[in-house]
């Protein structure tokens, strides 16, 4: 791969779940405009998906049609590094030097760990354990500068990032110490049934799902919650009427209006016209969207072709990595 003066990036997406209008806006739709900034790879992290139990033919169907929504999405394959963990076998392999680099204590003390094996009482398995010695593998095998991930995850950058450093300490400059970047500004999108919680496809009442059908598009919107008050008035007021905001950011996000405009632009007219509206703009959004991603979805061999071609690009750069902590370490390499 060709050396660039860029700024390296690096984030992982489990394909636990079907894609929504909140990853869109809050995520991926922001990551397709970094490519032109950055060097971006992005995978897709199955293996850390069995740390809880998935049904095999459904991961495999979603790890192929994720990245179909994710390309259909605007990632193009040809300016972002898109593949599968699975496919490339260096995480794994440099997941077992770094588990002999991470303290016990370290890992209990992570609040994923400790609410996963809550929920999942019945499987509190090794690997939801070491999950973040995985995750540190996933990042430092490609020295990235900065990791792009939600609020939730900042807790295991910032031990992959103590990881690094205790290696380093030991053996010279080996990995990149990289940098959380923790997105402030961006959309956070609310369930349409229920906005003061996000949008969240554990919740898929209020859930719009990006391969949704026009028509569903339409129904969420129509019966989305607007206000408890009979003001029937189209005012941004996140406190008294979060549904109503909600609305409006989804429309402003979308349309690029600002507050003031979309204000002025439902002045006098109630919730009956907001809301399809609203609906009406999010299905013009989605619409091509969903049609791209149904068109790369029949193309198996296209999607497979991705994955292969991003693998190889990935494992040139992780294969680099790997082979100096295997050389600092003291495996024997051969003559
Ligand atoms: P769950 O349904 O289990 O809560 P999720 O659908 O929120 O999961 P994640 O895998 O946690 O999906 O998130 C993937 C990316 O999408 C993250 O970067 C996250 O910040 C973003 N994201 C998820 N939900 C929203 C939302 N409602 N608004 C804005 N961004 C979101
Ligand atoms: N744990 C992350 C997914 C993930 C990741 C990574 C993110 C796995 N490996 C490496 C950034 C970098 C999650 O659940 N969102």
């Amino acid at each position: 791969m060709e050396e660039t003066a860029k700024k390296r990036m690096l984030s992982g997406i489990q394909p636990s779940g079907d894609l929504h209008l909140g990853n869109y806006l809050g995520a991926i739709k922001n990551w397709a405009d970094r490519v032109n900034d950055y060097e971006c790879y992005y995978f897709m992290a199955d293996l850390h998906t069995i740390t809880v139990r998935q049904e095999p033919a459904e991961l495999r169907r979603r790890s192929l049609n994720q990245l179909a929504q994710y390309i259909a999405c605007g990632l193009d394959p040809e300016k972002n590094v898109l593949f599968l963990q699975s496919q490339v076998p260096a995480h794994t392999q440099l997941a077992w030097v770094l588990n002999c680099y991470t303290m016990f204590g370290e890992l209990s003390r992570m609040t994923q760990f400790k609410d996963k094996s809550a929920k999942y009482s019945n499987n509190i398995n090794a690997g939801l354990f070491t999950y973040p010695v995985l995750m540190a593998a996933d990042i430092l095998l490609y020295q990235p500068d900065y990791v792009p991930v939600g609020e939730d995850q900042k807790q295991h950058v910032e031990l992959c990032r103590d990881i690094a450093q205790r290696f380093n300490s030991i053996y010279g400059d080996v990995f990149t110490v990289p940098e959380p970047l923790i997105a402030k500004t961006g959309a956070r999108i609310y369930g349409l049934t229920t906005p003061e919680g996000k949008m969240s496809k554990s919740v898929p009442d209020g859930c719009v799902f990006l391969m949704d059908s026009p028509d569903d598009i339409r129904r969420k919107f129509k019966r989305a919650v607007t206000d408890s008050d009979t003001e029937n008035c189209v005012r941004y007021d996140k406190a008294a009427k979060p549904g109503v905001a909600n609305l409006m950011n989804i429309y402003a996000t979308i349309t690029g209006k600002s507050i003031p405009e979309i204000e002025a632009e439902f002045a006098g007219q109630g919730y009956g016209v907001f809301k399809p509206a609203v609906g009406e703009a999010v299905v013009e959004a989605l619409c091509p969207i969903r049609e791209e991603a149904e068109h790369l979805m029949a193309d198996k061999a296209y999607l497979d072709g991705v994955y292969r071609a991003g693998a190889e690009k990935a494992a040139y750069v992780a294969n680099k990595t790997l082979r100096k902590v295997y050389k600092k370490v003291g495996f024997y390499q051969g003559l």
